[in-house]
């Protein structure tokens, strides 16, 4: 059918639009009914070696940064699974702003949060050779239990690697985003202790090149990696305007800014109605966000 700009919609028929004009509707679909979906490398519309140029950037950063630098590396008894992270990509390559800039993950992430979303982190997972697995959680980081039906943030992540059960690929439980709770200690697949029923656990493979997307309210974990090959993603984690970011751009210099246009500042807060001191809010930036009064597109 035809799609009018519906007021009701806060702008989700415009989101909808383009969606239908990536093809992404059956992604669409598959996200509503199940909670995630894959994007196939040829619907992202980026050139053939951009995986390959993000991947050796991955490798490079990996090389370069001690890996203490991160705190979460510290933790190697406590940590989920050997591998290594790395945060704040916007300030070390452009290759990972056109990530987060790329029609298809953007038009995921305005379907999931919102028109008035944001970005809250870019964040690059690297498993150079065999690894735990990570257990059973939601992305949805400090949000109690209820979950919204509509996800605070979400996930998508370009695959940068083969990501089979064997090297480790993620682990979703179809379905549980409609849940809207967290998983508790008990509901963890065997592989990591816990006493999931058998079957809940579906592995998601995906070829590089593709995004993974999902929901902040889906459950998911990772297989344990067997294999010596690497193994990376880059997620692409928006969040809705009333989220306080994973990370602060406030350190991206002007020129940057300039160059992207606009929608990158808003996407990376410089619009955002929060973070005033004595001259309070702009009224402005307050009656931007207006629109997710009406429904939870906006
Ligand atoms: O790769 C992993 O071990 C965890 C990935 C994950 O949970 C995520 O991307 O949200
Ligand atoms: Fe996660």
């Amino acid at each position: 059918m035809e799609i009018g700009d519906w007021k009701s919609m806060s702008g989700m028929a415009g989101t909808y639009r383009k969606a239908r004009e990536l093809g992404l509707e059956t992604n669409l679909a598959e996200l509503e009914t199940f909670g995630f979906t894959v994007i196939p490398p040829e619907k992202t519309g980026v050139p053939r070696d951009f995986t390959r140029r993000l991947l050796d950037r991955v490798l490079e950063i990996a090389e370069d940064e001690d890996a203490l630098a991160v705190d979460l590396n510290k933790h190697s008894d406590t940590k989920p699974a050997d591998d290594r992270q790395f945060f704040h990509l916007l300030r070390r390559d452009p290759l990972f702003i056109e990530a987060m800039m790329n029609p298809v993950s953007r038009t995921m992430g305005a379907y999931m949060m919102g028109q008035s979303y944001l970005l809250s982190g870019l964040v690059a997972f690297l498993k150079p050779g065999p690894a735990r697995a990570t257990p059973m959680h939601t992305d949805s980081i400090g949000v109690p239990t209820p979950l919204p039906f509509y996800s605070a943030v979400c996930n998508i992540s370009w695959v940068l690697t083969d990501y089979t059960v064997e090297d480790g690929t993620f682990g979703m439980v179809p379905g549980s985003h409609r849940w809207c709770r967290h998983p508790v200690l008990t509901e963890q697949p065997g592989f990591v202790g816990g006493m999931l029923e058998v079957g809940m656990l579906v592995p998601v493979c995906a070829e590089p090149g593709s995004l993974v997307v999902f929901t902040g309210n889906t459950w998911h974990c990772t297989y344990p990696k067997a294999t010596e090959a690497v193994r990376s993603h880059v997620v692409v984690a928006y969040c809705r305007n009333f989220v306080f970011p994973a990370e602060s751009y406030d350190d991206l210099p002007d020129e940057v800014i300039a160059e992207y246009g606009p929608e990158f500042a808003r996407l990376i807060g410089r619009q955002a109605w929060q973070g005033y001191h004595f001259e309070g809010p702009k009224l402005e930036r307050i009656q931007a966000v207006r629109p997710a009064y009406q429904s939870h597109h906006g």
